[in-house]
C-alpha cells in the first residue's frame, strides 16, 4: 500500500491548493514501481496534528481519486475518518476505506456498512494531536486484541462482512517505542482473529529513534527493514513511502523464504 497525501504543499504556495497532475504523477510512478494500493489521505494523522474539516478534506481527496480512478487499474483507498468522505470516496472509484478511528465517528459504521467495501481498522489510543504525551496499557497486545474484538463485533452487527475487515495495530498512534517494538515483535498475535492485517510504521519515530534520532529524509532502509520483519511476523499488507526499496525487499524475501513467511 503506497501513501499519497493530498494536503496543501506548504513549499509550493503555502495555501489549500492540492497539484492533480502532480499527485496523479506520483500515484502512477508508485504503481510503475509495485504498489498494489494507492492511499490517498486528506487529513495528517501523524502527531501532533490538527484535524481538517469536512470541506477540505472532500476538496483534497475526491479530485485526486476521480483521476486516479480514470487512469489506473490499481485499487484505491481512502484514508479518512469521515462518513461523507468515505462516502464521495467510493462513488469516485475508492474500493477500501483506512480509517484511523476504526468507524467510531458518528454514522461511520453504517456508512462502511452500506457502501459494502473492504475497511481497514486501526487501533489508536488518544486522538493525533495529544496521543503521544503518555501513552500508557495494562498489556499493549492484549489491549489492542480487545479493541479488535470490540469493533469487529461492531462492523459485524453493523452489516459489514468479516472477509472486509483489515485489522492494523496502529504504531505510533498513541505508543511509545517500547510499545511499538513490543507490536512489531508480536505482530503473529494480531492473526488470532483469522483476519487480513496491516502494518504502517514506513518513516515514523519509532524508526528515527531506533537509529539515533534520525531525521524523516533518513529512515529509507530502517522503514524497509521494518516492514519486511512486519511481513515476517505476519503482516499483510504494509503501508510505505518508498515502494520501489519495500518491494525490491519483499520480492528477495518471497523468493528466498517461499511458503515460509507469515
Ligand atoms: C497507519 C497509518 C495510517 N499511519 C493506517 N493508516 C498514518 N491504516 C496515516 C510518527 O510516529 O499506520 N495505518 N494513516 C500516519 N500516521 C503517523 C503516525 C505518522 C505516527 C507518523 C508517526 O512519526
Amino acid at each position: 500500500m503506497a501513501v499519497l497525501n493530498v494536503t496543501p504543499d506548504s513549499f509550493s504556495d503555502g495555501g489549500q491548493h492540492v497539484d492533480l497532475d502532480d499527485a496523479v504523477a506520483s500515484a502512477k510512478r508508485m504503481v510503475d514501481q509495485g504498489a498494489d494500493i494507492i492511499d490517498v489521505g486528506g487529513e495528517s494523522t501523524r502527531p501532533g496534528a490538527c484535524a481538517v474539516s469536512e470541506a477540505d478534506e472532500i476538496s483534497r481527496v475526491i479530485p485526486v481519486i476521480q483521476a486516479l480512478s480514470a487512469e489506473i487499474s490499481t485499487p484505491i483507498s481512502i484514508d479518512t475518518s469521515k462518513p461523507q468522505v468515505m462516502k464521495q470516496a467510493v462513488a469516485a472509484g475508492a474500493s477500501l476505506i483506512n480509517d484511523v478511528n476504526a468507524l467510531q465517528a458518528d454514522g461511520a459504521l453504517e456508512m462502511a456498512a452500506s457502501l459494502g467495501v473492504d475497511v481497514c481498522l486501526m487501533h489508536m489510543q488518544g486522538s493525533p494531536r495529544t496521543m503521544q504525551k503518555n501513552p500508557t496499557y495494562d498489556n499493549v497486545i492484549e489491549d489492542i486484541k480487545q479493541f479488535f474484538q470490540q469493533r469487529i463485533d461492531a462492523c459485524l452487527s453493523a452489516g459489514i462482512a468479516k472477509e472486509n475487515i483489515i485489522l492494523d495495530p496502529g504504531f505510533g498512534f498513541g505508543k511509545t517505542l517500547k510499545h511499538n517494538i513490543e507490536i512489531l515483535q508480536r505482530f503473529n498475535e494480531f492473526k488470532y482473529f483469522g483476519l487480513r492485517t496491516l502494518a504502517g510504521l514506513s518513516r515514523k519515530s519509532m524508526i528515527g529513534s531506533m537509529l539515533n534520532d534520525r531525521a524523516v529524509n533518513g529512515r529509507v532502509t530502517g522503514s524497509v527493514i521494518g516492514a519486511i520483519i512486519a511481513v515476517q511476523n505476519g503482516a499483510n499488507i504494509v503501508r510505505v513511502h518508498d515502494v520501489l526499496e519495500t518491494k525490491d525487499a519483499l520480492l528477495v524475501m518471497q523468493a528466498a523464504m517461499g511458503e515460509k513467511i507469515g
